[in-house]
């Protein structure tokens, strides 16, 4: 299937002006409630990677406030025009909690944990998803571009069709899209299939999510066709891989900014001045948290790394703490650290610091220039843009990237140490090679993987997207 390089996409664009609004429809909006009245931008990756094509282009956000009241009336927030889509407290257990987390997550990512299926959780799914996609029609105008995101919203591009045919419709799935042995398990595969297919474009992470979507789509949903496009009755859906990116230039500046580097050197002298693995995750069974302790435990119980030598620091952004595959997941990690600690502390030297927070966008840049390796180890993630942003903080080239082979960044990213997380001998032995990198092979590499972002970042992600809807 010939993939769509974002690269390949820097023709200049048609003045802002010709073209139609562009509306994103996404579970979340891109805000959080301040307090009375008053919105902040709420960070995130799809946040984070739309928030500068929103602001190049006239945006509409149509999305999730987060709570379980009446929706807030539409309004405007930093340029941006916002439309609230109530869910009440019945939707946010059934639809987010239930369908969305605790079936087709855990389904998409290998079952990794064994999905669940209610069929209370697949009406509201369906219900919920309605509503969307009305929400979506009522604010669009004719000549508007639509541009559905992830897996909470599979059926609305079919049920938008519907109600507005005039439309152009796009879909990005964030997570990757199993092959037949995991996705056939969905007692609703058809359904999901052809409310995918009810869009005009459908893109995924990486080639073989893409793959797996039209096979589907042929032995499911009656499709023909081939890899990239696939027919259903008169109708044709480009069926693309477009790995997301990141905001090089603002990590690049970021790492720059004398707070960040000042922040970096005092987290630096705190830490001992050992050498710093660190980890950045949502606390997900998905990230691969527990296989990292325990290949750092394994590391220090046969002596192979020492606490006077180097430190892990884990942080953990708390998420979806009301599945209990998650608060299980916690306490497992919680454990581990604990045992680790309790083995290999001594005084005035932990052997794993485990933050469960959240951080700054400033304090997060520090953790990343003190990270001598970054270890980015998911057991399956879409891309993981917590490498990528790394990546685009190590201005001096120094540093090694530890990336697992599940994650879609390793598709783009060939120049780190690819590791399989479940391989403990061949994990460990990536780290230990990560400290000891020559530090011309490590420049080499770093230097390799910075023009790897730098030349596909967010803004090449979203023209290529916008370019293939605009032109399906
Ligand atoms: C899904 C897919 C795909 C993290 N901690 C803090 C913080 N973050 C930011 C990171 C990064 C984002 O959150 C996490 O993005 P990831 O890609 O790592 O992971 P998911 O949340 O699982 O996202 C994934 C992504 O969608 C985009 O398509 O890559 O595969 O699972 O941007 O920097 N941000 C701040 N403080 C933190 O403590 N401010």
């Amino acid at each position: 299937m010939p993939k769509a390089k974002p690269g390949d996409h820097a023709a200049p664009s048609p003045p802002a002006r010709s073209r139609g609004r562009l509306i994103v429809v996404a579970n979340r909006l891109p805000v959080n409630r301040a307090g009375a009245g008053d919105w902040s931008r709420s960070p995130g990756g799809l946040v984070s990677a739309l928030e500068p094509i929103l602001a190049r282009r006239r945006g509409v956000w149509v999305g999730w406030d987060g709570g379980t009241g009446r929706a807030p009336r539409p309004f405007v927030h930093q340029n941006l025009s916002i439309h609230p889509v109530a869910l009440s407290a019945r939707d946010v257990e059934q639809f987010y909690n239930g369908m969305s987390n605790r079936s087709l997550w855990p389904l998409y990512h290998d079952a990794i944990r064994t999905p669940e299926f209610h069929r209370r959780w697949w009406e509201t799914y369906q219900d919920t998803n309605q509503r969307f996609a009305r929400a979506a029609a009522r604010v669009a105008r004719r000549g508007d571009l639509v541009w559905v995101h992830d897996y909470h919203l599979q059926l609305v591009p079919r049920m938008l069709r519907e109600l507005r045919p005039d439309l152009r419709i796009g879909f990005f799935l964030h997570i990757p899209f199993p092959p037949e042995e995991l996705f056939a398990w969905l007692p609703w595969r058809t359904a999901v299939l052809k409310g995918l297919l009810g869009a005009d474009v459908v893109a995924f992470q990486t080639q073989s999510s893409a793959q797996n979507f039209s096979r589907m789509a042929r032995r499911y949903a009656g499709a023909e066709g081939t890899d990239a496009r696939v027919e259903t009755g008169p109708r044709a859906v480009r069926v693309r891989a477009l790995p997301i990116s990141i905001d090089f230039q603002e990590f690049d500046t970021l790492a720059a900014d004398p707070k960040v580097v000042r922040a970096a050197k005092e987290i630096r002298q705190r830490l001992g001045g050992r050498r710093v693995l660190l980890s950045v995750d949502r606390l997900d069974y998905t990230k691969g948290i527990e296989h990292r302790l325990y290949m750092f435990e394994d590391l220090l119980d046969r002596g192979l790394i020492g606490v006077d030598d180097a430190v892990m620091v884990q942080i953990a952004v708390p998420s979806r703490e009301v599945v209990p595959d998650y608060t299980q997941t916690r306490t497992q990690v919680e454990h581990s650290v604990g045992r680790i600690n309790g083995a290999h502390a001594e005084p005035g030297r932990v052997a794993v610091h485990y933050f469960r927070r959240s951080l700054s966008r400033q304090d997060l840049a520090a953790y990343y220039l003190v990270a001598d390796v970054m270890l980015v180890t998911p057991l399956r993630d879409g891309m993981n843009l917590v490498a990528k942003e790394y990546v685009a903080t190590r201005r001096d080239l120094s540093g090694a990237l530890v990336l697992s082979e599940f994650a879609g960044a390793a598709r783009e990213l060939r120049r780190a140490l690819l590791v399989n997380p479940r391989d403990v001998d061949g994990f460990g032995a990536a780290v230990r090679q990560a400290l000891s990198l020559p530090s011309e092979d490590a420049r080499q590499r770093m230097a390799i993987l910075r023009m790897n972002v730098r030349r596909h970042d967010v803004h090449d992600w979203a023209r290529a997207f916008l370019e293939e809807l605009e032109g399906s």
